[in-house]
């Protein structure tokens, strides 16, 4: 969450800026988001309600009145719940740049109807929040400003530069006092190019260096007893069981690092005091995802960093922010009701029975672009007697194959109170201009079909304002402090944890080595680092693994109708290590297929030694008519990480051949 100023000049956004006295933003706004006057007046957007005229998928709509469409949606939703029951609908709004209110009670609209829920968040957090919160616990990690203080800064699978310009900002001004920074991540990224050490390790191979350097700071007398013995729980049953297994030697040959380069990491973390890991979610979407978080997350106990300001680790910030959700996402209906996984949406449309789904609505998410197995989730989209409604500001991928499309505000077009996932801020920022067109905020679209669909909940007739107070109401922790005035008033609301270290909120109250809670839920109570017996068969029939991280200009398909943000993103590619190019006969600038027995997609080849050989990196997700074909998700296996079920976009097998080829696509 950045702390933004908008310039508004006669109704429309000028120039967007950080806000320089909130000091996380501290006076300047990235890439993108500086481009959000752009994102606000694109001739992209939509501007009135749609009615599909022509077939699922082709994008022929016509216009209609909001009348007309609340009318007909709300119609044939109490159709269907008359004749299959609420669950026949599948309700979900994502989160999109939103803050509480406007994500929040369209999540509230269908919790009160009954409908069936999406399990939202699989394909980004759910994984590392998991195992983070079997780990440390559902708590936020180490203030990002406190690395003011820090000696030693890791980012452990987090392309800073692309998605962390602001810590990168404070990591810098930390290096210029003489602190090193190292990245742990399988490619050449910006950030990884101007950090002190680059440690370049196989993809999915974290758990074994983060035990390996474990193993390293027992056997030198590394490790902090005092913590340990006072904060920590089962390190010496890691310490006799796990450890010995992760040798140097051992974690070079699984991690593809030299023994020195282990050895030299494990030293400078072991010497250092306040060392702060910055984690990436990368690195846990994959098979074994989990347990490499876990394993890493507990390094900062070993050294005792959790017990000092600048040191510890951070993977997000928001479980600190503890409003009363439930105001607002849960107003009344069933606390248990049918849930889809996002990651198999495809499989659900298609193929769920008892009652199947009849009507889906979507806001704030581009699923048959950004969800794993998207050509399932086409198919499933493509049913012509699913009742599709999407809500988003531009015609995206997926509003191509709706019933109706409806307009949606962006952020600057809306009030909301918003909640950092990398900071410890909360702000209440203002609608900068009116809905532009006749877009509609998620807000008021989940008030007026709530009242339509007869709901009676108070919550669907609040203000904004009031419905604000809700969230402050009955708020936990540090945003029990929150001053209602001062939140109004706008300024940004810093809700850091006291002083004092980690707080550790697992059922021993200390960071836990060992973890009953997964052991009974019949997982390893200990990480470890196995190889995964699907992906060795997946890479026995397929030479390339998928590495796919967040593009630099875009932030997943949010940004795709900003033209000045796609040119500079410049047109979708691959990118492959030279021995490999060289091998296929295939060159810099070439058009290629990425293939598996999932699809295909066609996409501008990129030969460059950012990756290793056996590697093929496909950043961000970019919609079909930007790329030569498909969107890269097509090729996105639907199987889940080891924790929290989340996406293993990772764990994606593949090959590669010129564009485009004679003879049809390899199955
Ligand atoms: N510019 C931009 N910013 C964004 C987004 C965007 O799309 N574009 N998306 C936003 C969203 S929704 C999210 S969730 C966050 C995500 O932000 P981050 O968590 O920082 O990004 P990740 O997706 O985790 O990817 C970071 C790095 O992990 C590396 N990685 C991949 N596999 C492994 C592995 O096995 N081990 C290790 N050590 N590293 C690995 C990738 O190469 C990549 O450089 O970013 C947000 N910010
Ligand atoms: N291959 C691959 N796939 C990935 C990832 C990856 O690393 N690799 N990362 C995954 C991650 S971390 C995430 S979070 C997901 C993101 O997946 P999505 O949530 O699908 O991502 P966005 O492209 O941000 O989609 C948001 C949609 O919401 C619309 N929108 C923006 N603002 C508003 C608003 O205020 N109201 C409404 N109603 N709509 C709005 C946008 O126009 C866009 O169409 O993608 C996942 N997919
Ligand atoms: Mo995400």
């Amino acid at each position: 969450m950045c702390s933004l100023l908008a310039e508004v000049e006669g109704g429309r956004v000028g120039r967007i800026t950080g806000d320089p006295e909130q000091p996380f933003t501290a006076g300047f706004a990235c890439a993108k988001v500086g481009r959000d006057a752009e994102l606000v007046h694109s001739p992209e957007r939509i501007r009135t309600p749609l009615r599909r005229t022509g077939k699922k998928g082709e994008g022929h709509f016509a216009p209609i009145t909001w009348d007309e469409a609340l009318e007909e949606i709300t119609g044939r939703w109490r159709q269907i719940i008359a004749e299959a029951g609420p669950l026949a609908i599948l309700g979900y709004a994502y989160s999109a740049h939103q803050g509480q209110l406007n994500r929040g009670l369209l999540l509230g609209l269908f919790h009160a109807l009954g409908t069936s829920r999406l399990l939202a968040g699989t394909v980004c957090d759910t994984c590392c929040e998991e195992a983070w919160n079997m780990t440390v616990g559902p708590i936020g990690g180490a203030d990002p400003e406190s690395v003011a203080d820090s000696d030693l800064i890791v980012a452990w699978g987090a392309d800073l530069v692309a998605t962390n310009v602001h810590f990168w900002a404070k990591a810098e001004a930390a290096r210029r006092r003489g602190v090193p920074i190292v990245v742990i991540d399988p490619r050449k990224s910006r950030t990884a190019r101007l950090a002190d050490t680059h440690l370049q390790l196989r993809i999915g191979t974290d758990a074994a260096l983060a035990l390996g350097v474990m193993h390293i700071l027992e056997r030198d007398g590394l490790v902090d007893r005092d913590y340990i013995g006072v904060q920590t729980h089962g390190f010496e049953r890691l310490a006799g069981e796990v450890l010995p297994h992760f040798p140097p030697q051992r974690v070079a040959q699984i991690t593809g690092l030299s023994g020195a380069e282990i050895e030299a990491f494990a030293a400078q973390y072991g010497a250092a005091k306040r060392s702060f890991i910055r984690i990436g979610e990368g690195m846990t979407r994959l098979a074994r995802g989990g347990e490499a978080l876990r394993a890493v997350a507990l390094l900062p106990g070993v050294t005792g960093a959790y017990g000092r300001r600048g040191g510890g680790a951070l993977l997000m910030t928001a479980a600190s922010c503890e409003l009363n959700y439930d105001a607002i996402r849960k107003p009344s209906g069933p606390a248990e009701t049918r849930l889809v996984n996002h990651s198999r949406l495809g499989d659900a449309l298609l193929a769920m029975t008892d009652p199947p789904l009849h009507a889906l609505f979507v806001a704030a998410n581009n699923p048959a672009v950004t969800c794993p197995d998207a050509g399932a989730v086409r198919r499933g989209l493509a049913r012509e007697e699913l009742f599709t409604v999407v809500h988003d500001p531009f015609l995206s991928v997926t509003a191509r194959y709706a019933d109706i499309v409806l307009p949606a505000a962006t952020y600057l077009e809306t009030a909301d109170l918003y909640r950092a996932y990398g900071t410890y801020y909360v702000q209440y920022g203002r609608a900068a201009v009116p809905p532009q067109g006749d877009a509609w905020s998620n807000f008021r679209l989940a008030q007026e079909l709530a009242q339509r669909m007869g709901l009676t909940d108070p919550i669907f007739r609040t203000p904004a304002e009031a419905a604000i107070a809700e969230l402050l109401r009955g708020a936990k922790g540090m945003a029990a402090t929150l001053d209602r005035a001062a939140v109004r008033d706008g300024r940004p609301q810093r809700i850091a944890p006291p002083e004092g270290g980690q707080e550790f909120r697992t059922p021993s109250g200390r960071l836990e080595f060992y973890s009953q809670q997964l052991a009974a839920a019949g997982h390893a109570p200990m990480p470890d680092w196995q190889p995964d017996p699907r992906e060795i068969e997946d890479r026995a029939r397929w030479p390339l693994r998928l590495l796919t991280a967040p593009g630099y200009f875009q932030a997943h398909t949010a940004y795709a109708g900003v033209g000045f943000l796609r040119r500079r993103e410049g047109e979708p590619f691959c990118v492959l290590h030279p021995d490999e190019a060289t091998r296929r006969d295939l060159a810099d600038g070439d058009r290629v297929r990425l293939f598996n027995e999932r699809g295909a997609v066609g996409l501008a080849l990129r030969v460059s030694d950012e990756v290793v050989p056996g590697v093929v990196l496909v950043p961000g997700q970019r919609p079909d008519g930007e790329t030569l074909a498909g969107t890269i998700n097509m090729l996105c296996a639907d199987r889940y990480t080891d924790l929290g079920d989340g996406a293993t976009y990772q764990s994606t097998f593949l090959d590669i051949a010129r564009w485009p080829l004679d003879e049809a696509p390899p199955t």
